[in-house]
């Protein structure tokens, strides 16, 4: 294992490996997890006060969604000084003592890198739009009219609408991948690298532990090809990157990549290439969204189709990168509800979910509240969302015909503010999350749902979740082992073994409501006790498994 000056090891086994590749991740909403001064938007002091929490669970980092100033049209997503801290979470004061806070209970802070587009607040932005011949106006990607209709360069944004926008200041057209308050920047252009690469530096000198790389697949766009994602630059831009940021850090970086496929991940994380340590891939996601309307018209959950999802990747990168593992984030809806089940069986498909996720190879991430097994929002208005994308597609969709009930379906079960709702920390008024009224509505369900209650329980998903963070640093199979997948084709059962020397570690999951006696197959029969609970379990045919039981027992 290498430690360097900017390393959050943990005690386990010595190994060659880097230390995030025995670290959980745990992503922090900035708004949404804890506000310390009753304005009903969480805060850093707010952060700072709930670290025990996230040192007691053994995640070795956070991912802390964008603090930076910003007009919040994307909620931070949309940055306008990428130096300075937005005054509603706090004061850079407040973020030097959460980096240091943090690091004095060994977690180290990995701050959003949101570079593919910049807030049109950000002063490049402004002096780009003022002056044509601003040094800055490069920094972005222009056209003098909008692009013929079919063409290649009529490219649709991800919030709905057109990428292109007319900018009434320079009468030009601008590209935007995002909202059209989020102009994309132009990567072509070397001032421009430079400068990202500075600010990069900036804060790795301030002790921060690594990037989570916003959309980072998309920086080597092409508009006028029609070139979106995985452009034909982007990876000499993450090498140049790496060489002038991130070379002897020894940081974490971890991108954001929705076009990644198992057989393009390898060029992003294989550690020869010195790019980033692993990437997001989102093919367990999308491959239940629906061909036409998107995450807005989900399909039902095929474990088939997901254990094939999950092998494949498994495979893709051992010994060749690094996996990202991950249900949620603060753009998915809650892990429980899309998985698992968040009414009768909620505690125990959490603790299923977490176990079958935390025993594959790759780097975990937890998102706030996946812990305590936190369910989705239950928004039935469209006046209860505040997400720019719904409420965009809402507009949309209906304008195309779609009906209101068949949209707010689709929220319900896909929309962003599913996992932006806050944490549920408490019984107290809302969740014990702020003193005053919270910018988004807290989950009704938070006197039973909360982290003092399922904390209380040590068979809660709270105790599961910090077992397995130990697990993982205990046991090299863990971490490094190879994957084998068991009964491919079964509907509900999970069942995957993972090899190290002589270590064999087997797992095994019902992902079903229904009760399942092991069928007659190749699974090794065994009888032993669980390694995460240490009752006994058997693995012979015959053997039955309540609903989203889920046990891993050695060999
Ligand atoms: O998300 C990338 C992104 O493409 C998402 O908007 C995604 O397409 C969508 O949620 C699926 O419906 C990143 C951030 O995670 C997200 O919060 C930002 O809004 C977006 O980039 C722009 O910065
Ligand atoms: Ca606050």
């Amino acid at each position: 294992m290498t430690i360097g000056p900017g390393s959050f090891c943990a005690d386990h086994d010595h190994d060659d490996s880097a230390w995030w590749q025995s670290a959980v991740g745990y992503q922090i909403y900035p708004a949404s997890f804890a506000d310390s001064n009753g304005d009903g938007i969480g805060d850093i002091p707010g952060i700072i006060s709930k670290l025990d929490h996230l040192a007691d669970l053994g995640i070795g980092f956070i991912w802390l969604s964008p603090v930076y100033a910003s007009p919040m049209v994307d909620n931070g997503y949309d940055i306008s000084d990428y130096r300075a801290i937005n005054p509603i979470f706090g004061t850079m004061d407040d973020m030097d003592r959460l980096i240091a806070e943090a690091r004095a209970r060994k977690i180290g802070i990995v701050m959003d890198l949101v570079v593919n587009h910049t807030s049109d607040q950000h002063p490049w932005f402004r002096a780009a739009r003022a002056d044509r011949h601003s040094p800055y106006r490069d920094y972005y990607i222009w056209r003098d009219q909008p692009p013929v209709k079919g063409s290649a360069a009529d490219i649709e944004a991800s919030f709905g609408g057109p990428a292109w926008s007319r900018d009434a200041e320079s009468g030009d057209w601008y590209f935007h991948l995002f909202a059209p308050q989020q102009p994309d920047l132009n990567w072509t252009n070397p001032a421009l690298r430079a400068e990202i690469q500075a600010m990069m530096n900036w804060w790795l000198d301030k002790g921060v532990a690594g990037f989570r790389m916003d959309v980072i697949d998309l920086i080597g766009k092409q508009p006028e090809a029609g070139i979106v994602a995985d452009g034909p630059e982007l990876h000499r831009y993450l090498q140049e990157m790496h060489e002038a940021t991130l070379a002897g850090r020894n940081a974490v970086t971890v991108g954001e990549a929705w076009s990644a496929t198992p057989e393009n991940a390898p060029l992003y994380s294989a550690p020869q290439r010195r790019e980033v340590s692993m990437v997001f891939q989102f093919g367990h996601v999308t491959q239940f969204w629906d061909d036409k309307l998107g995450k807005w018209k989900p399909k039902p959950i095929d474990w088939p189709q997901l254990k094939a999802t999950f092998a494949t990747w498994q495979a893709a990168l051992h010994d060749k990168g690094w996996n990202s593992l991950f249900w949620g984030n603060h753009d998915l809806p809650r892990a429980v509800s899309r998985y698992g089940d968040e009414g009768e069986h909620r505690v125990a498909s959490a603790k299923a979910l977490a176990t079958i996720l935390h025993l594959m190879e790759g780097t975990p991430y937890i998102y706030q509240g996946e812990e305590i097994g936190m369910t989705n929002a239950e928004f039935s208005r469209i006046d209860q969302y505040r997400d720019v994308e719904t409420l965009n597609f809402h507009r949309i969709q209906l304008t195309e015909g779609v009906d209101e009930w068949a949209f707010l379906a689709g929220a319900r079960a896909n929309s962003r503010d599913n996992a932006r709702t806050p944490m549920q920390w408490s019984a107290e008024s809302h969740a014990g999350f702020t003193n005053g009224n919270p910018w988004i509505s807290v989950n009704a369900n938070y006197p039973a749902l909360n982290v003092e209650q399922d904390r209380a329980d040590h068979d809660g998903v709270f105790q599961r979740y910090r077992r397995l963070i130990a697990l993982r640093k205990e046991h090299a199979v863990i971490r490094h082992g190879d994957f084998r997948l068991f009964l491919p084709d079964h509907p509900a059962l999970v069942v995957y073994e993972r090899s190290l020397g002589t270590d064999t570690l087997l797992v095994i999951a019902n992902m079903s409501r229904e009760t399942i006696d092991l069928p007659q197959s190749d699974i090794p029969a065994v009888q032993g006790s669980d390694i995460m609970t240490g009752r006994q379990v058997s693995t012979h045919p015959g053997a039955r498994l309540e609903a989203y039981e889920a046990f891993a027992i050695w060999l």
